[in-house]
């Protein structure tokens, strides 16, 4: 950890992801001297390439704006580098190496032919019109397009950049490079996209807590659950947790969050939808809509709850929410955003040996139907729902299997262990058979 705080200054965010992996990885490697020989997880933590840019556009007044482009090029050892872009004003090259660090062992957990990558921009979405992030995303591909490629880099879309986002920025890669490639995943049904692909990483992160929930013999049926945030995630993490029987009480945004005793389902769950297209950046307006109470400036974990699931940011659950939770007397935690709990909310749910799934292995089912996107773009040929859904239960499923076999020791299984472990042996293995590149 020393090398890499003082390789990397100041990137506080990675310096958190890459400590809750050495912590874990370290007595395993340890056990086996092949990967601390070759300096695997020395060589891990370094990225292969990381490319910035300027993105300068213009906006509706005339006005010239400038922001900062990234794209993290992290591990191809495994396949094309594949992982998000990040549009939002906390985007920094710390948030980025982060994210593209997780990512690596997340895709490989997925079962799935994909190296680990990340980008964005510190583009503030918030008030912009469609014309503007139009601008902004040819922009952003301007550059970013000699970088990419279906066999190369394939981004995809996290916080700020959803379906139109992904059309405007696979408009631009079209029109610069004359190709209809897979060259982006979360691309529209009608033109190359997954069905199932929206919904995939909230559906993924509830059919992960469910198998969590399996080995105690229960499931979310009768429970009450608590979710943050209202963008995509959240939404696909509110219809599965529902449709198997949960009430879920919580969504929040910057603003606060809401709760309803009644449960948000049905046509609350499609106005999520319309909350997240005004580009507005709150939640409050539910309250009003549904008649129900708003608290402004607070996090939904203070709810008395049987489930929560933190699906909005990073660190937006931390060591006092996570004694509040526990007080209460909740039983499990599935992060569908990547990190949101804090290393010291991370170890009070395993002290009190409360099911908790950390976001790599959880959140996965987003970058697993981006896997099968590819899949089907490389086949010419596209699955129905059902096809891609079963997939994608069976790739929890196999994660879960997977966190099981590395991370249980006597009763009770650390999922961040078991995460990071099997997530990286098979990385480490493909960089050893591949030589000193
Ligand atoms: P969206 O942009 O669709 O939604 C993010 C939501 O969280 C927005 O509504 C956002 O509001 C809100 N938000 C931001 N900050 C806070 C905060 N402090 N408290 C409460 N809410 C907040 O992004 P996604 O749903 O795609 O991403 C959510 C999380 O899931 C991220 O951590 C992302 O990395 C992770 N993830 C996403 C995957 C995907 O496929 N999309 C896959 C795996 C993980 P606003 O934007 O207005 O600030
Ligand atoms: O964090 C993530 O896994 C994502 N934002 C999805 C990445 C992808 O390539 O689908």
């Amino acid at each position: 950890m020393d090398g890499v705080i003082a390789n990397n200054p100041g990137e506080k965010e990675f310096h958190q992801a890459v400590l809750e992996v050495a912590e874990k990885l370290i007595p395993f490697i340890e056990e086996n001297p092949q990967y601390s020989k070759l300096k695997i997880l020395e060589r891990l933590v370094e990225p292969e390439r990381v490319i910035m840019f300027r993105v300068p556009w213009q906006d509706d007044a005339g006005e010239v704006q400038i922001n900062k482009g990234y794209r993290v090029e992290y591990n191809s050892a495994i396949g094309p580098y594949k992982g998000g872009l990040r549009f939002h004003p906390s985007v920094t090259l710390s948030i980025l190496k982060f994210l593209g660090f997780e990512q690596i062992l997340k895709n490989s957990l997925t079962t799935l032919p994909m190296g680990g990558g990340k980008g964005g921009s510190n583009f503030n979405p918030k008030g912009k019109s469609d014309n503007e992030i139009m601008r902004f995303c040819q922009s952003f591909m301007s550059e970013l397009y000699r970088h990419i490629g279906p066999n190369t880099d394939v981004p995809a879309g996290d916080i700020g950049v959803g379906g139109k986002e992904i059309g405007f920025l696979f408009g631009q890669y079209k029109k610069l490079k004359n190709e209809f490639t897979g060259i982006l995943t979360g691309k529209g049904r009608e033109w190359g996209g997954s069905l199932m692909r929206p919904e995939a990483t909230g559906f993924g992160n509830v059919y992960f807590a469910q198998e969590m929930l399996a080995t105690k013999g229960d499931s979310f049926k009768g429970k009450t659950v608590a979710i943050s945030g209202f963008g995509n995630v959240s939404w696909g993490a509110a219809i599965k947790a529902t449709e198997l029987g949960g009430k879920v009480v919580t969504i929040s945004g910057p603003d606060g969050y809401i709760y309803d005793p009644n449960g948000i389902s049905g046509e609350k769950i499609e106005y999520m939808l319309e909350l997240r297209a005004t580009n507005n950046d709150v939640v409050a307006p539910y309250a009003e809509e549904f008649d129900v109470e708003f608290f402004p400036n607070k996090r939904p974990w203070e709810q008395k709850v049987d489930i929560a699931l933190p699906c909005a940011i990073q660190n937006e659950l931390n060591a006092d929410d996570a004694k509040k939770l526990v007080a209460n007397g909740v039983m499990c935690v599935s992060e569908g955003a990547n990190m949101p709990c804090t290393p010291e909310a991370i170890e009070l749910f395993q002290e009190a040996k409360i099911l908790y799934g950390p976001g790599k292995a959880a959140n996965a089912g987003g970058v697993a139907v981006s896997g099968l996107e590819m899949s089907q773009n490389s086949l010419r040929f596209s699955w129905t729902a059902e096809e891609v859904d079963q997939k994608l239960q069976r790739i929890m499923k196999d994660i879960h299997a997977s966190c099981i076999k590395y991370g249980t020791d006597g009763e009770y299984t650390d999922y961040v262990k078991g995460a990071n472990i099997a997530g990286f042996v098979k990385v480490a293995d493909a960089m050893i058979a591949q030589g000193l590149v």
